[in-house]
């Protein structure tokens, strides 16, 4: 199967829908043939990253070895994606910066903070909101809303499978699947 390698890099607020939007993405591509990886807080924050926490200083170390691993994954010939909140415009320049021109697709997941927050499936929202986590994205920590996204996916109007269908659109629309 033919399929042109890149990065899927996935930003936007905690309980936006980025994990679950990617994850239905990588079922769609498996189901044409190509070979995919996805990098998210379940298989990444807890093992290379289980050293760092939410400060600052942190994510930005975060998103710069989650970088660092998507570009080999990357160069091994695969579709990745990942899947964190990476708050940071520069962070995620730097990341794209890595990459072969092209290979970098920012897709930024618009969920209204009401909305995350009304989902709020871990209640994280609920306890930030109650001073029990500080440093909480959206709410004492900032978030810089992606300026130019490649694909800009508003998740208050649309079913998770036509988010996904727009993510694989855009990918036969450019070719690479
Ligand atoms: C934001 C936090 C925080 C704080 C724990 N701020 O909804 P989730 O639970 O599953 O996704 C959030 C995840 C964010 O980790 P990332 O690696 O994506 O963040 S970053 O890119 O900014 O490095 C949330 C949980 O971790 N979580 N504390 N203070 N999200």
């Amino acid at each position: 199967k033919q399929q042109k390698p890149c990065l899927l890099w996935y930003t936007g607020l905690s309980g936006s829908g980025k994990s679950t939007i990617a994850n239905a993405v990588d079922a769609l591509l498996f189901q044409r043939g190509c070979h995919t990886y996805l990098l998210d807080g379940d298989n990444v924050r807890h093992g290379l990253n289980g050293d760092l926490g939410f400060s600052d200083n942190d994510r930005v170390e975060n998103i710069r070895r989650i970088s660092e691993v998507a570009k080999l994954f990357t160069d091994a010939g695969l579709i990745v994606s990942t899947a964190f909140i990476s708050p940071f415009a520069a962070d995620r320049a730097m990341a794209a910066e890595k990459l072969a021109a092209g290979e970098f697709i920012e897709v930024y997941i618009d969920t209204p903070i009401s909305v995350c927050e009304q989902r709020d499936p871990k209640g994280l929202y609920k306890k930030a909101r109650a001073g029990e986590i500080k440093d909480f994205t959206g709410i004492d920590s900032a978030y810089d809303v992606p300026e130019a996204p490649a694909i800009h996916v508003k998740t208050a109007e649309l079913s998770v499978l036509e988010c996904a269908q727009q993510i694989v659109d855009y990918l036969l629309e450019y070719g690479f699947v």
